[in-house]
């Protein structure tokens, strides 16, 4: 594949793991910071697929090159399905991860149901209009502590049941090989592939 892509995120961690999933896949990725590029997106979707859109379509035009984004979050049972969409705001803008963490350990204290899931909605947008979409999840539980130092967000409380870790104790290739990100990129590999094929 010789196109480049940015990849539409200003998020370290996700930065770290698409660009990482990315070019084992063959796909040649640079950072917004690499193109001297700081696009602030309001993520004013009601769903983590109309999110990664607007995050893809605003970078690809700011950019001039294909942008892949992702928008992800993590959905609690017991809290109907929150935060999702508003993971990344959850407790306010006062709050890190660890804050978020905190808080969202917390509101569970008590709680018996401890299901959750990680969603990812990855979105590319092309300079021509043309636009690819592709979703992933991963199933888990909310641990009772935070476990583990890796990873981002979320990580060290989301519990991988498979492997009784937090996805924050397993090691990136781990947790990449069954991430809601690893599902939601090996589709978006394959109909990038289906799409670069076509038009040649
Ligand atoms: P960009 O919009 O710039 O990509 P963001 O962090 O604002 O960065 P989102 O709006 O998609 O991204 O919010 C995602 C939230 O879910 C954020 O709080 C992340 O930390 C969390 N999250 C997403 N994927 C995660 C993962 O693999 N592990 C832990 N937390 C994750």
């Amino acid at each position: 594949m010789a196109a480049k892509f940015v990849l539409a995120t200003h998020n370290p961690g996700k930065l770290r793991e698409m660009g990482a999933i990315l070019s084992g896949l063959g796909v040649e990725v640079v950072s917004p910071a690499d193109l001297g590029l700081t696009v602030d997106v309001e993520e004013t979707g009601s769903t983590f697929s109309e999110n990664a859109m607007l995050k893809a379509k605003a970078v690809c035009a700011e950019a001039g090159i294909p942008a892949i984004a992702d928008d992800s979050g993590l959905c609690v049972d017991a809290l109907n399905g929150g935060p999702g969409v508003y993971s990344a705001r959850y407790g306010g803008e006062g709050l890190d991860d660890a804050g978020r963490c905190a808080l969202l350990l917390s509101s569970m204290r008590g709680q018996t149901t401890r299901a959750a899931h990680f969603t990812c909605a990855i979105a590319c947008a092309f300079p021509n209009g043309d636009t690819l979409t592709a979703e992933g999840r991963c199933d888990g539980a909310i641990a009772f502590a935070l476990m583990g130092k890796d990873g981002f967000g979320y990580d060290p409380i989301f519990l991988y049941p498979p492997k009784a870790k937090t996805f924050a104790q397993l090691t990136a290739e781990e947790k990449s090989a069954v991430s809601h990100r690893g599902k939601a990129l090996a589709v978006f590999a394959e109909h990038l592939r289906a799409y670069l094929n076509a038009q040649t």
